[in-house]
This record gives structure tokens, sequence and C-alpha cells, in this order.
């Protein structure tokens, strides 16, 4: 059977390429010509799947920007960005577009799934009447339909696609079974579910999760400042207990393509409820209030070596949303570095996987002499390669959002 990926990203290509492993062949549709160019040429643009393996794969995954391709496929994938406006609310216009076009190719018999993070009721009440709608086909009978959440981890190494269960749920038995039966190809692990809604909650619940208790964490650093009580030391020492309780760090806030998006989805289907999650809103206000906290401790900081904040040089080490990899979506260090700007400090940014921030008119300055002629280092993402000994010996001060230099002494952290 060949395979049809719609939306060939960070979570797309990872699985085209668990498909084409598999010996299938994988028809991979993206709008974006760079990227389809770079597939075809055996260019990867996404972190965790280095040239090598495209190069293994040869023919079998196919790169193209004409929706027309997908007609061949037995099973459609969809995994494109389901991201919020800027008043964040939902944005399923990459989701709409992406229904289109499968639309356009859908034959009688093939199973579409949806993979795209959003609030339950999606694939039921908007992605299944549009494809009937588009292709007088019912679904259940003329085409199957199911959700099956991604959990692509990037910059993650002891979970593969392979290894990670994958939660499938289908509109009609049937739609489950395919679904169940296409993943079992690629995924150790299939838990089929009753409905799509239920695949589509368990996925937000799983991202809300992490943010509820990060915000707790992070509240908790805020109130340990007030305290005089070290954060971390709590935390480890609550760690310490071997069951019923799971470790998170605070930091300078909660960034990435998932967290900060996902719970806003399931909120905004609530209120469609009458219903007003309240830990959700609150665990959101939290986080994005966690950067500017950060900035009221380097303040501090600099206060109390004499200095303003106007004038002083500040280098924050790590632009990226998170340790090892370079993505910066909703970075807490993108909001940092503004807010430092904004009170006149001199900021510059060394970060070994973010090159550039055209959106601040900012290169990653190299490490050797930015350190030592910083009035102050601020650690807001701790890639796991930079030597942390060697920064708190050349630096005038260090203040660490993530805890990494607790062991040296000598810095201020959270
Ligand atoms: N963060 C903290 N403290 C923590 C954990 C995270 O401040 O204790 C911050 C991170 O620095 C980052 C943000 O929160 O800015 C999100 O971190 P994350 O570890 O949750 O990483 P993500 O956003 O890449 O989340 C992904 C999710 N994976 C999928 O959606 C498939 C999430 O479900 C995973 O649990 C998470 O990776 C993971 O476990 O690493």
């Amino acid at each position: 059977m060949r395979i049809g990926i719609v939306g060939v990203g960070y979570v797309g290509l990872p699985l085209a390429v668990a498909f084409a492993e598999e010996g299938l062949d994988v028809v991979c549709f993206d709008p974006d010509e760079k990227r389809m160019t770079a597939l075809a040429e055996g260019r990867s643009y996404v972190e965790d799947v280095p040239d090598a393996t495209l190069a293994a794969l040869g023919e079998r995954l196919r790169p193209t920007t004409v929706a027309e391709s997908l007609r061949e496929c037995g099973a459609i994938i969809v995994c494109v960005p389901t991201p919020l406006t800027n008043s964040r609310e939902p944005d399923l216009s990459y989701l709409t577009e992406a229904t289109a076009e499968v639309a356009t190719a859908l034959q009688p018999g093939t199973l579409v799934v949806l993979e795209s993070t959003t609030y339950p009721g999606t694939t039921r009440e908007q992605v299944g009447p549009a494809l009937e709608a588009a292709t007088g086909l019912a679904v259940g009978q003329g085409f199957h339909l199911a959700f099956s959440p991604e959990r692509i981890d990037p910059g993650r190494t002891d979970y593969s696609v392979r290894t990670t269960p994958k939660v499938v749920g289908g509109i009609t038995a049937t739609c489950a079974g395919r679904a169940a039966e296409l993943y079992e190809r690629i995924c150790d692990e299939v838990v089929v579910v009753s409905t799509p809604e239920a695949a589509e909650l368990a996925k937000l619940l799983e991202n809300i999760f992490r943010s509820v208790n990060i915000a707790l964490v992070n509240e908790l650093s805020q109130l340990c400042d007030r305290l005089g009580i070290d954060v971390w030391e709590v935390i480890d020492a609550a760690a310490t207990k071997p069951f019923g309780f799971m470790r998170f760090d605070p930091g300078p806030g909660m960034g990435g393509h998932c967290l900060p998006v996902d719970p806003f989805y399931l909120a905004f289907k609530a209120r469609e409820a009458d219903f007003y999650p309240e830990f959700i809103e609150l665990a959101g206000k939290v986080n994005q209030g966690q950067p500017a906290f950060c900035v009221t401790r380097i303040e501090a900081a600099l206060n109390d070596a004499g200095k303003p904040v106007r004038g002083s040089r500040i280098l924050v080490l790590g632009a990226s949303y998170k340790g090892g990899i370079g993505d910066t979506r909703e970075s807490p260090a993108l909001k940092i570095i503004r807010m430092l700007r904004e009170r006149g400090g001199e900021v510059s940014y060394h970060d070994p996987h973010v090159a550039a921030l055209p959106e601040l008119g900012l290169e990653s300055a190299p490490l050797e002499n930015a350190v030592a002629e910083a009035d102050l280092v601020a650690i807001v993402t701790a890639h796991p390669e930079l030597d942390y000994a060697a920064i708190v010996r050349e630096a005038q001060l260090v203040v660490d959002f993530r805890g990494v230099t607790r062991e040296l002494g000598g810095t201020i952290t959270l």
C-alpha cells in the first residue's frame, strides 16, 4: 500500500521515514516548494532526520507539491500545524487547507488519519463533513477516518516512532481497525480508544498535564524568591519520593509549539460548553509571566553589582525553547531579550543551535570573548554541550534560570 503524508515537517517527515523503512512507498505532500526540493535532493530540514537516512530510503520517499499525487495512496495521514491566532484561539487554517487538498485526491476506500493536535470534535465535526461534502463519499463507508495524536518529540533519543505507543480513535470501529492496522506496521504498541474525541483529548491531557505542573514549579520559584528558600533544593528533596511525585523544573518560561498552544485548544472547546477550565488559564498566565519574573531577577543582580540595566552588557545563553535543539518558537529567551532591550540593556546571545534571530536583528555571538566582556551572563536555555564551569570562571556575574550551575557555586539561580 502507498502511504500519503500531508504536511512533511518535524512530525510528517519522521513518520514518512518510519513507513519507508518498513518498505512502503510514501508520497510526501507539502505545499512548501523549498522543503520538497530539499527532500528530492536528499537534504533533510528536520534535525532528527539525518541526510544519510534519506539517502538510504532512495525512491521510497516521493516528495511532491501536487496534491493529485495522493490519489494513489491507500492511507493519507495529515500532520499540519495547528497554531493559535493572535487572540490565542485555535487557528485551523492549515488543517482546513490540508483537508481540501486531501479531498481533491480522495479515492473510495482510502483511510484518512489526522495527527495534528486539536480540540475534541475536530475530526468528527470538521474534517469528516468537509471530506464528505467534497467527495460525496460517506465516512465509514466510502472512506475511513480516524484521529491519532503525534508523539514525536524533537531531540529525544530514548523513544522512537516504533517504541512510543500510538493512540488511535476512529469514527467507526472499522475506521479504528484500519488505522490500528496501519500504525502496527511502525509502532510496537497501538492503543485503540472508542472515539476520535477520546484520542484528541488524550493528547491535550498529556500536554496540559505538563503545562500545569511547569506552572506550579514556576510559581513556586517566585514564592521561594520571596521566602529566601532555594526552590531547586526543595524540588530535589520532593523528588526523592519514589512514588506519587513527578519532577518538573522551574525555568524562564514555557516555550515550544505544543505546550504553550495545546491548552488553549481545550479552553476554546470548553467555553463552547459553557465550562471554564481554570487550571489551564491559570497555568498559561503563570508560564507567560515567568520571563518577566526572570527579567526582575536580572535587574536585581545588576543592581546589587551597582549597575543599572541601561548600558549593561548582558549575554543571554540559549535562545531556543529547550536544551539540545534549535527551535525558537514561543521561546522565553526572545521575550527576555526584548524586555532587557526595552530597559536599555545591550543584549547579545549565544546559542550553538540558533545561528541568528532575524526578528531581533541578532546573530549568535562567539562564546570566547562574549562571556568575559558581559556585565551579566543569563543562562536561559541550557544546551548540554556548553562548558558551564568555564563560563562561571570567566563571567563577572551569572544568573542561571536552569539550575545547571548549582554544583559550581558562585552564581545566582532562580
Ligand atoms: N519546561 C520547564 N520545566 C520542565 C519541563 C519543561 O520549564 O520541567 C519548559 C521547557 O524548557 C520548554 C517547555 O517547558 O520551554 C516545553 O518543554 P517540554 O519538555 O514539554 O518539550 P516540548 O514542548 O518539546 O514537549 C514535547 C511534547 N511532545 C509531544 O507533543 C509529542 C510533550 O508531550 C513531551 O512530553 C515533551 O516534549 C517531553 O517529554 O520532552
